[in-house]
């Protein structure tokens, strides 16, 4: 017997060893692996030794709580018992608002900074000796946000005795924009397939769903717009709407919230209309029905978002009316519902000959002020589109009396897909951290989108997802960091690309110094190296036509100019870049004198931006006193090399990670590096043809002559279709 026990002890023991070890990256940052200091965990065991929560708890709440047994059953190894009364010292208690006796310990300025999704955490006496852990909040989701507040806190192993955090989103609406296919392909899409199986819903519902839902949760998002933005009519569909409330249902209890995109020309293509005019009373009446019975399928549906007259999607100019007559046409028709109508800001014409990266305020500023008040103009970070560095979008500058959405794109369209490595907090905080000048120094982005600026709701933040059918959720592993650090920034975007970073590491990787240290280091550079190896100095849109991974300078002869390299680059014998101050096309023009003054004139433009807003000599001479040739080439070239030294550091860990992960992330530093030469060499000996100067010392020697890299033709590139 007690041999039978002992085997019985060994093996489980064993299969805890292999289920630690077995780390394919499906549990996200939602580990809750054992805290492996001892005496931590017999504290933490201490301060926790019940869960008090009302006996009715509606599903938000029962999901917190239920997270907290979880999370606790994995961190401290005991199962934590649920009760209604506290009962004992060490409770941990979750009330809102109708536990009178709970919220009078609460500050009404407290309950006020909670606001509507927010948390307080609070470690009090309990008056009997003891003490007790309160989680408040004004309404049930906070409670939500809490939970997975208190299990972050916990894993990142940070002392409870004094806790006190309170904590609100600044951001209301914080949404991942999927641009999933009805047929599962994702555009865009580096991580396997859709999530959403249309054809089984809506009877047969992946485990998957809550899955992702919690994973959303947990890092304070609060809503998914199911669809791609190149929007398919069917889903609008009632067979569609069924399986999209089969979706609705599963992510309720995690306080997500579905959304749509809507294709404009959804009444002539399932409406039997000869016509989408938004001014066409019909065309109204029949939006109004629909709108009205996807509200009785899905009472809690978020609202649409919209990519209309772009890049060959249908909307309002197709009858010669303006984007303001087709949001408002949704926006009217979602109002009785308080739906929200996201209307993107992504558009650039055929017909307009202008720089591409102008268009934008082209055409919406004159529109400022006749957008309906649930209706919220979504614009890239940049003006361009999503590339590894561009000035921010000059836009969120011209319209004062418009609500103003970011659109941030997680997935690396640009930036090589899920093979490269690259942790786009920094990117993201660049673009939020811009100051506008609109209304004086410090009318930054994120202020703007926040809200502060303008006292404008809703306030919107979108994120491109980057999730699919990967079992790891995201393709590569380390690019998990993003949607955790989109859905973090999203919640408050104070905080620093380097907070998130180490957070992230350790709740993915566990405390080992030497393991966070070194993968933060990595994740903080990352973006800048694929920056400087594919398009450094200000470079952009140089990547290979289609599928966009990898070089392409020499993309030319494209339907539109604004879809080559060369439109983008305009190198020739003279020099390189495009000239974009008042001498050119004066993009530069449309932002605040402040940037026009410093990106104005080339001694004062940052190298970062320099070849996005000036035309220069191949002998230009830079800050660093060297010419620009050699300037680039040498970044070229550091951008290799640092693919090298992230390699060596990602080499160090050996054995202080598992196998699997360490495994995973070695092969795709070791393609990167091949990226990385690829991209040096094909650009280098591309421009070469026009600077005709030789490669700086330090530069390597190109693998191939020039004609490789052109022939080179990727096919079957993921998320390409
Ligand atoms: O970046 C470009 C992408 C398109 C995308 C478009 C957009 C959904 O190459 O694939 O289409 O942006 O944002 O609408």
């Amino acid at each position: 017997m007690r041999l039978l026990r002992r085997f019985f002890i060994l093996n489980s023991a064993f299969l805890l060893l292999a289920v630690l070890h077995a780390e394919d990256g499906y549990r996200l940052w939602l580990r809750y692996d054992p805290i492996a200091d001892e005496q931590l965990r017999a504290a933490y065991a201490a301060a926790i030794t019940e869960i008090v929560v009302p006996e009715k708890a509606p599903p938000v709440v029962a999901s917190a709580r239920d997270e907290l047994v979880t999370g606790l059953r994995g961190l401290l190894g005991r199962d934590i018992p649920v009760v209604t009364k506290a009962s004992r010292d060490g409770a941990l208690v979750l009330g809102t608002p109708d536990d009178p006796v709970l919220y009078a310990a609460i500050s009404e300025t407290d309950q006020r900074a909670a606001g509507m999704e927010g948390y307080l955490l609070r470690r009090i006496a309990d008056g009997r000796g003891g003490h007790r852990t309160l989680l408040v909040a004004n309404r049930p989701v906070g409670l939500l946000h809490g939970a997975f507040a208190l299990l972050r806190h916990l894993q990142l192993q940070r002392p409870l005795a004094d806790l006190n955090l309170l904590s609100a989103p600044r951001i209301e609406r914080r949404l991942l924009n999927h641009w999933d296919n009805l047929d599962r392909t994702v555009e865009r899409g580096y991580a396997g397939f859709s999530l959403w199986e249309w054809f089984y819903l809506p009877e047969i519902r992946s485990p998957r769903y809550r899955d992702y839902a919690r994973a959303l949760a947990s890092v304070g998002l609060n809503g998914t717009v199911l669809t791609n933005v190149n929007a398919n009519a069917q889903i609008l569909t009632r067979p569609y709407l069924d399986k999209v409330a089969a979706l609705a249902a599963e992510f309720r209890p995690w306080g997500i919230r579905v959304y749509l995109t809507a294709r404009f020309s959804a009444p002539i293509e399932i409406g039997g209309l000869k016509t989408a005019d938004p001014l066409d009373p019909a065309v109204a009446t029949w939006w109004r029905d629909k709108i009205d019975e996807i509200y009785q399928v899905i009472p809690d549906f978020g609202g649409f978002v919209v990519k209309a007259n772009s890049e060959g999607q249908p909307g309002p100019q197709d009858y010669g009316r303006t984007h303001a007559d087709g949001a408002n046409l949704l926006a009217d028709a979602l109002a009785p519902h308080n739906g929200l109508l996201v209307w993107r800001a992504f558009v650039y014409s055929a017909a307009n000959q202008d720089d591409r990266v102008k268009q934008a305020v082209t055409e919406f500023a004159p529109l400022d002020g006749q957008f309906r008040d649930n209706a919220v103009i979504q614009i890239k970070n940049g003006p361009l589109d999503f590339f590894p560095r561009e000035p921010f979008s000059p836009l969120f500058g011209h319209m004062p009396r418009t609500r103003l959405a970011l659109e941030l794109q997680i997935t690396q369209e640009y930036l090589g897909h899920s093979i490269q490595l690259a942790y786009l907090a920094p990117l993201w905080k660049e673009a939020l951290d811009a100051d506008t000048f609109a209304n004086g120094p410090g009318t930054t982005i994120a202020r703007i989108v926040d809200g502060s600026v303008k006292l404008q709701h809703p306030t919107v933040i979108a994120g491109v997802a980057n999730t699919g059918t990967d079992r790891n959720w995201t393709g590569h592993l380390l690019a998990q960091s993003n949607w955790y650090a989109f859905g973090r920034l999203a919640w408050d975007h104070t905080l620093t690309s380097e907070q998130i970073a180490d957070e992230w590491t350790r709740l993915t990787f566990g405390s080992d110094t030497q393991v966070v240290a070194t993968i933060s280091r990595l994740l903080l550079g990352s973006r800048e190296t694929i920056v400087n190896f594919s398009m450094p100095l200000g470079l952009h849109h140089i990547m290979a036509e289609g599928h966009h991974y990898g070089p392409g300078p020499w993309v030319a002869d494209r339907p539109r100019a604004d879809w080559t390299a060369v439109y983008y680059h305009r190198a020739d014998a003279t020099g390189i870049g495009v000239d974009r101050t008042a001498r050119g096309t004066n993009a530069l023009g449309q932002y605040a004198p402040e940037w026009q003054q410093r990106w104005g004139d080339p001694q004062t433009c940052p190298d970062e931006l320099l070849l996005w807003f000036h035309r220069l000599p191949w002998d230009f001479r830079m800050k660093s006193g060297r010419p620009l040739w050699d300037e680039l080439c040498l970044r070229y070239q550091q951008g290799v090399d640092e693919v090298r030294t992230m390699q060596r550091a990602w080499d160090s860990l050996r054995g202080r990670i598992d196998d699997e992960r360490f495994t995973h992330v070695q092969q795709r530093l070791a393609r990167e590096e091949k990226d990385a030469r690829d991209w040096r060499d094909a650009c280098l000996l591309y421009f070469q043809q026009f600077s005709q100067r030789p490669l700086p010392a330090g530069v390597e020697a190109p693998a191939h002559p020039l004609e490789h890299y052109r022939s080179i033709k990727l096919k079957n590139v993921p998320g390409h279709y």
